[in-house]
């Protein structure tokens, strides 16, 4: 899905940021993040805004990969310009799409809009000027030109996914386009294949700025907007004026630098986040505790084997191979955005969306309710957190611990202990894991198995302020 050239731009863009940070922390700490200080221990404390903090809360998500690309051979990209014609997804019907997304629990759902062959879903209005000739001409390379004119499958999916409360946003690549011979955000001096057009730097620009303008005022409030490897420089003020008019709360992925909610990649597509993995800092990998800039991880990862993200006929990710990247994502401060991948005709696969909803089906099974306990205490300024079970002993081997961070995330170190049902004296207490990072989510799963316990004990051991803690619970699953 990224080029590794588009890849390499956004490693040079992070390098100018981190650069530019370290020269001018105080402007872009006010402009693109707010901290405070904390009264406790006089570090910085990075501030999420109100919209990252329900971004992050929903924990799954889906990237929609479908498009012209699904019609190649492949899904792969290719140098020639695949003709429009091929878009001819018969059975056409986003509700479809959207049950599988309720299987599998995503809160939202994210489509591609345009991805690198340059081929829109959507009608578009934009007209440009041939190089070096000047003749007007038709964006054309959209669904208006495929047996599916009329259509607006953009609009479809927005209206489906609304009928479910399925929060929407668009993949749109700014950095690649072949159908104008564009490659890492610049237009190429290479000789044109036939169907692709001669367009000047200015002009594609121009047209990437209409584009995003079309896509973000015609299907109403965006949740999320991804940017597949970033933008060019040229584009980064005028993309920052944009999304600041037009859709000023949606949470920017690679959007670090044009957008007060940006959210960062995990730096892999394997669906596994580094442990720890903190809310804050703007690297493409597990994060920085002590970053001013509040910039979560969300972590996009395949269903189809082999990294492939437009359907392909290909064997599936098993479900345990799934369950394990939801702990290494979900259970680790991130978001976990899988790919779905409707087929050539336009309906999610019978095999595909079988293992999402058995993938749901164990998230909704294990982590849906958790064991009650029949006490429960919050003592030592809040760094104690207290599970009794004494009249019942339960058998449980995992917990969960939750973060409230609206005013930031806190926490730095921690242990779970357990006392065992055998226990002679109620000091008794074993450390069954030792953690760092919370953040929205921390799943541990004991590595010492299940245990039959009348007491299970959160020791916050490291913390730069007071903790506030949502949610800490047990839970025994198979
Ligand atoms: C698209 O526009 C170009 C430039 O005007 C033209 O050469 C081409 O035939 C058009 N293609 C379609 C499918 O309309
Ligand atoms: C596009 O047109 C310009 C101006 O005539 C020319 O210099 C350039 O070589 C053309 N590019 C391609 C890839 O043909
Ligand atoms: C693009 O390539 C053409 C033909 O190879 C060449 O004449 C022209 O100078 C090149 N333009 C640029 C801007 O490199
Ligand atoms: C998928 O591959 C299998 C085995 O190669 C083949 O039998 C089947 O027809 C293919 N299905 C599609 C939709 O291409
Ligand atoms: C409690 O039981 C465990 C095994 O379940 C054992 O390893 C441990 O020594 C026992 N502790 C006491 C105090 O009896
Ligand atoms: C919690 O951890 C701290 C730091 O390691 C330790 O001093 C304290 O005794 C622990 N609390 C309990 C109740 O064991
Ligand atoms: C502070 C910290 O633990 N940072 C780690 C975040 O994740 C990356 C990638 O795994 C590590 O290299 C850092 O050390």
């Amino acid at each position: 899905m990224k080029t590794c050239a588009t890849l390499l731009l956004f490693l040079f863009a992070l390098v100018c940021q981190s650069l530019s940070i370290r020269h001018h922390r105080r402007l872009l700490s006010s402009a693109f993040g707010k901290y405070r200080i904390s009264p406790k221990t006089g570090v910085r404390i990075a501030l999420p805004t109100p919209e990252q903090l329900q971004w992050q809360a929903q924990e799954l998500g889906v990237l929609i990969h479908f498009n012209l690309e699904t019609f190649f051979a492949d899904g792969f990209e290719l140098r020639n310009i695949p003709s429009s014609s091929l878009f001819d997804p018969y059975l056409l019907n986003t509700d479809n799409w959207v049950q599988t997304m309720i299987d599998f629990g995503a809160q939202y759902a994210v489509l591609v809009a345009k991805h690198g062959s340059g081929f829109l879903m959507a009608p578009t209005d934009v007209k440009f000027p041939l190089n070096p000739s000047g003749e007007i001409v038709p964006y054309n390379y959209t669904i208006d030109y495929s047996p599916m004119k009329g259509r607006d499958v953009l609009k479809e999916f927005v209206d489906s996914c609304e009928k479910r409360q399925i929060r929407t946003g668009f993949y749109y690549s700014v950095v690649s386009n072949n159908y104008l011979n564009v490659q890492s955000g610049m237009v190429q001096n290479r000789s044109l294949e036939p169907g692709q057009l001669n367009v000047t730097q200015q002009t594609y620009d121009s047209i990437v700025l209409q584009q995003l303008r079309e896509i973000w005022t015609r299907y109403e409030r965006l949740e999320e907007i991804w940017f597949d490897g970033g933008y060019t420089e040229s584009l980064k003020e005028p993309i920052t004026a944009l999304l600041a008019e037009l859709q000023p709360q949606a949470i920017a992925f690679n959007g670090y630098g044009v957008s007060t909610n940006p959210a960062r990649w995990i730096g892999t597509e394997m669906g596994i986040a580094p442990d720890p993995n903190w809310s804050t800092g703007v690297t493409n990998d597990g994060g920085d505790p002590d970053s001013p800039i509040f910039c979560p991880a969300e972590c996009d990862t395949t269903l189809q084997d082999h990294d492939r993200w437009f359907w392909t006929n290909m064997t599936l990710r098993s479900l345990a191979e799934m369950i394990d990247a939801y702990h290494s994502t979900v259970g680790r401060n991130c978001i976990l955005m899988l790919d779905l991948a409707p087929d050539r005709t336009g309906l999610i696969p019978i095999n595909h969306a079988r293992r999402y909803k058995e993938l749901g089906d164990f998230i909704r099974s294990c982590y849906g309710t958790s064991v009650t306990p029949t006490q429960q205490l919050i003592v030592q300024d809040s760094s104690l957190h207290i599970l009794r079970f004494d009249a019942t002993p339960v058998t449980v081997d995992r917990s969960v611990i939750q973060e409230d961070q609206t005013n930031g995330q806190v926490i730095r170190a921690y242990t779970v202990d357990i006392q065992l049902v055998n226990a002679t004296h109620s000091d008794q207490w074993i450390t069954v894991v030792k953690g760092t990072s919370v953040g929205n989510k921390k799943i541990d799963i004991w590595s010492i198995g299940a245990q039959l316990v009348n007491g299970v004990r959160l020791n916050i051991t490291k913390s730069v302020d007071t903790p506030v803690i949502k949610a800490f619970t047990v839970h025994l699953c198979n």
